[in-house]
């Protein structure tokens, strides 16, 4: 069901504040940046070897990653799975109680399909399902 962990996001205030660690720091590869409109963040995807992170900057204060800044401070947000077929995938879920926050799949960013599950059915982790076409 699951192929791999595609990437691991982190909030953070400011992604142009945070890239001197990862990039000069960490000597890891920036991938892009882009606004994902729907989400209210701006994100950019850094090479981690087989996997990546993607820093979250929330847009607007309504952003789900703004209020988990305000509550929490800037950290590890979501870890992001990456499967085929992700509408099956959350039909096989729901159909063992997990709870979804997105009942089918919506478009996330780097051209994904993408859907979260509600952390308190898993454990308190916020974990998205992640399909790349
Ligand atoms: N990881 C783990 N737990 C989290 C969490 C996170 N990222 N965000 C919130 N929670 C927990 C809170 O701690 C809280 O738990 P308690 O009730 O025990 O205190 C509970 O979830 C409710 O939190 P809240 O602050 O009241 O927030 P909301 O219920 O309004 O929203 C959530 C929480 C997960 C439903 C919402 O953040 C959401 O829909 N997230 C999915 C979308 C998203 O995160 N988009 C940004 C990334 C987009 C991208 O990657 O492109």
């Amino acid at each position: 069901m699951i192929k791999k962990v595609d990437h691991i996001g982190i909030a953070v205030r400011s992604i142009e504040d945070s890239l001197d660690f990862y990039v000069s720091t960490l000597k890891l590869e920036l991938l892009g940046i882009e606004e994902v409109e729907s989400e209210n963040v701006r994100v950019a995807f850094i090479k981690a070897g087989e996997t990546k992170l993607e820093l979250l900057q929330p847009t607007s204060p309504n952003s789900a990653v703004a209020k988990f800044i305000e509550k929490k401070g800037e950290g590890i947000h979501h870890v992001a799975l990456g499967v085929s077929s992700i509408e099956e995938r959350i039909q096989e879920l729901k159909e063992n109680g997990i709870q979804m926050i997105n009942e089918t799949s919506k478009p996330g960013a780097g051209g994904a399909q993408i859907a979260f599950m509600h952390p308190k059915s898993t454990g308190g982790v916020l974990l998205e399902l992640c399909e790349k076409k």
